[in-house]
């Protein structure tokens, strides 16, 4: 029994000597101490030796057992630094390396047009308003007077959705939604996206952006419109900038104007005008349609077109994004380039 246990350490010690990683090693040291392993084996065969051999042997086992187990605490340690010097030198990270500083975005050139035109109407005591994207045939045409037979309603321009409802073809049915809540006086601007059967090209976009402006109160007439939009055209383009209101027709106004605002590149100066390739020679470049809300829509809100009356005014975005920023290609704006984005 003496000569099997000192072959056991023996074999033992070997084997953890010869333990290429702690898995090996673990294996050995099941081997030999875990719960039948070897050592355990000889203990059990104790109960068939004598009282006086009994101890001594006890003894003996013993000391194999703490032999092995600091040659196996000691063989731990070597393979776990060895094991991980070389799992650093395949992953190496050299912590003292600066991090990379997340990028900060900037706002769309859209956002920033948008919020430039909110705040100079917010200015003026206007609120925003808002509202859904898809719209009822009704708040969408039927109660801006826009006829059955108007070619706006073509499937061939609007984009026709279950319901017969409708993507809005312009932010109006935000300001019919604000009258018919029936709190007078009103002045709000609507932005937000609208929605045409267009193709794709450098100036045209199926999905694009406006903001209308509607003021409704006793004694509203053509002269505050006049007033107010002048106000914003200098706001946007200077203290200098002329404008000029042309005859129009829109189904939701009466009388109802587009306004100009003189070419910002030639100012309309009579030498310059001749050669401007920005107002095409015009000396002026078209900003906005307005007029006077048709005594029929305020009655249809609900609102008493002899007590009551208002103005309202509609532009394009993209097209003043476009002139800001002279940008050639509507895409470009839709494209989420960020090479592109992050110019503004
Ligand atoms: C344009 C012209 C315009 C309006 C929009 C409007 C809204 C209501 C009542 C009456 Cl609720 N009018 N909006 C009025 C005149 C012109 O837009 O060229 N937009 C791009």
């Amino acid at each position: 029994m003496k000569d099997d246990l000192l072959r056991i350490k023996t074999e033992a010690l070997a084997g953890i000597a010869a333990a290429a990683d702690t898995r090996t090693l673990d294996d050995v040291r099941i081997e030999f101490l875990g719960k039948k392993g070897t050592l355990s084996q000889i203990s059990r065969r104790m109960g068939s030796l004598s009282a006086e051999e009994r101890p001594i042997m006890g003894q003996m086992v013993n000391d194999v057992k703490d032999a092995l187990e600091a040659a196996l605490s000691t063989r731990k340690t070597e393979l776990a630094k060895s094991e991980m010097f070389a799992k650093m030198a395949t992953e190496k990270i050299d912590a003292t390396l600066p991090g990379i500083a997340p990028k900060l975005g900037n706002r769309h050139p859209m956002t920033i047009v948008t919020e430039e035109i909110c705040n100079i109407f917010i200015g003026m005591g206007y609120e925003i308003a808002e509202g859904p994207d898809v719209e009822t045939d009704y708040h969408n045409f039927e109660a801006l007077n826009v006829p059955k037979t108007h070619p706006a309603r073509d499937e061939q321009d609007t984009f026709y959705v279950e319901g017969g409802h409708v993507l809005r073809t312009q932010t109006s049915p935000v300001q019919i939604r604000k009258m018919e809540e029936g709190k007078l006086p009103i002045a709000i601007v609507a932005p937000g996206k609208v929605f045409r059967s267009d193709e794709v090209d450098a100036t045209h976009s199926p999905v694009f952006h406006q903001i209308e402006g509607l003021v409704v109160d006793k004694g509203i007439n053509m002269g505050h419109l006049k007033g107010a939009l002048t106000l914003f055209a200098k706001t946007v383009f200077g203290e200098d900038v002329q404008t000029r209101f042309r005859p129009h027709h829109f189904p939701f106004t009466e009388p109802s104007a587009e306004m100009d605002v003189s070419c910002f590149m030639c100012n309309n100066d009579p030498e310059k005008v001749k050669t401007c390739r920005v107002c095409k020679q015009e000396g002026w470049i078209e900003l906005l349609g307005c007029g006077m809300v048709h005594p029929k829509v305020l009655a249809r809100c609900g609102i008493d077109p002899t007590v009551y009356s208002g103005f309202a005014f509609g532009m394009g975005l993209e097209r003043m994004a476009m002139q800001r920023y002279n940008i050639e290609d509507m895409r470009l704006l839709f494209d989420n380039d960020m090479r592109f984005l992050k110019q503004f």
